[in-house]
């Protein structure tokens, strides 16, 4: 393996492309673009949208890294064009010099010396998050031949938490329900809640953020290390869900809440049975996962389990108390085309950047130049163990 598996994004909300750049993939990855095109849908959904997702429609194309479809071990180039390119239409993308209280036009504007935000706000838009998605679904097609699979919901949006509890035998079922809900859900009664506020939001010209949450089942424990404190799995989790647009906080199982409780109410009590020594965690079973599947930076065989929280769009119809970077004077901040919530999206997008950090992390553990080489030390891994 000559490097281990990253990936970078280039591209602005309004122009020409998003482009996804995944290197450190074994050769013999079969990229299903039929998959990643159905993950890029599913962000692309969710009641609260604008009316941007009404222009575009999310495909990918390979532009280099395969042979008939198949990984050759070199750099996947990744495309997605974007229909509503007009960025160098100064007509059609005005300047915007009233910043937006929450967004990074203000901070961007002064970095950049400039009194049109447009510069910054064009790439800081979610809209990247699409190619995002593209990596991440790639790296869902590398997991799922070891049979790691993912699980990305909403939680819950305001005073709407969600009771359920997703687990290696119900969460197909979850699935089907979630894909039903409007809001990416898989509580109906939660979703029409959540889809209540966002209502009410969009008519009193506000925004909702809410909570996104991630398990990945099936993951073998020693995926990740203790040994180096920024290879820790805990860690390049925590990173990469901080890193997508809006999100303000990351919980890894019971998260914020292990503070409020003695230790014997937070550890995850060790059994073992040995009629599922052939199971992913090789019979070794918690009675529950507070540490949502973590310890020591390490998969420990139990589900990941992954919460981020996403604030409010920062784009309000209403405006918030802003200062026009022109004339200095006090003004509303400016509205353009937005969503009023995008909560279901990003549920979407932290599904798939917690599965390019696995994805990233069992190939450090085995990985490999080829699939071949990947599946000779994974087996190897589980008969040692
Ligand atoms: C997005 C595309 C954008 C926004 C949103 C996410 O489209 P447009 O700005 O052209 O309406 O809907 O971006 C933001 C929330 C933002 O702050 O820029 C997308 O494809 O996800």
């Amino acid at each position: 393996m000559a490097t281990p598996l990253r990936y970078q994004t280039a591209g602005e909300s309004h122009g020409n492309s998003l482009v996804a750049l995944i290197d450190g993939l074994p050769e013999g990855l079969r990229i299903d673009l039929e998959f990643i095109n159905h993950e890029l849908h599913r962000r692309q959904g969710g009641y609260g949208r604008g009316a941007r997702q009404r222009i575009e429609s999310d495909t990918v194309e390979v532009l280099a890294g395969t042979r008939a479809g198949i990984t050759i071990g070199s750099p996947l180039c990744l495309r997605i064009v974007n229909r509503d390119h007009r960025l160098d239409d100064a007509a059609k993308t005005p300047a915007l010099s009233r910043p937006r209280p929450g967004h990074a036009d203000l901070a961007g504007s002064l970095k950049y010396g400039t009194t049109d935000c447009r510069g910054t706000l064009e790439r800081a838009s979610a809209r990247e998050t699409a190619a995002r998605v593209a990596a991440g679904a790639v790296a869902r097609l590398f997991l799922q031949a070891w049979g790691v699979e993912t699980f990305g919901f909403v939680r819950g949006a305001m005073d709407v938490v969600s009771s359920v509890s997703p687990s290696v035998s119900n969460w197909t079922a979850l699935k089907t329900a979630r894909d039903a809900s409007e809001v990416a859900c898989p509580d109906p009664e939660a979703s029409q809640r959540i889809i209540d506020i966002i209502h009410r939001a969009k008519t009193e010209r506000d925004t909702v953020g809410g909570w996104c949450e991630t398990h990945v089942f099936g993951c073998v424990p020693g995926v990740g290390t203790c040994m180096h404190w920024d290879e820790r799995l805990d860690a390049r989790l925590a990173y990469a869900v901080m890193g997508i647009q809006a999100f303000k906080a990351v919980e890894i199982g019971l998260g914020r809440a292990c503070g409020s409780r003695f230790g014997s109410k937070v550890h995850d009590a060790i059994v073992y049975d040995a009629q599922a020594r052939e199971s992913s965690h090789f019979g070794f079973e918690r009675t529950s996962n507070n540490a949502g599947g973590l310890e020591g930076g390490m998969t420990n065989g139990m589900p990941i389990v992954v919460q981020g929280t996403m604030k409010p769009i920062s784009t309000l119809l209403q405006g918030m108390p802003s200062v026009d970077l022109i004339t200095h004077e006090a003004v509303q901040s400016q509205y353009e085309r937005s969503d009023v919530s995008a909560i279901a999206a990003a549920s979407v997008v932290m599904e798939h950047v917690v599965a390019f950090e696995v994805a990233r992390a069992f190939l450090l553990k085995f990985g490999g130049d080829t699939m071949r080489e990947v599946e000779g030390a994974y087996s190897r891994y589980r008969a040692s163990v």
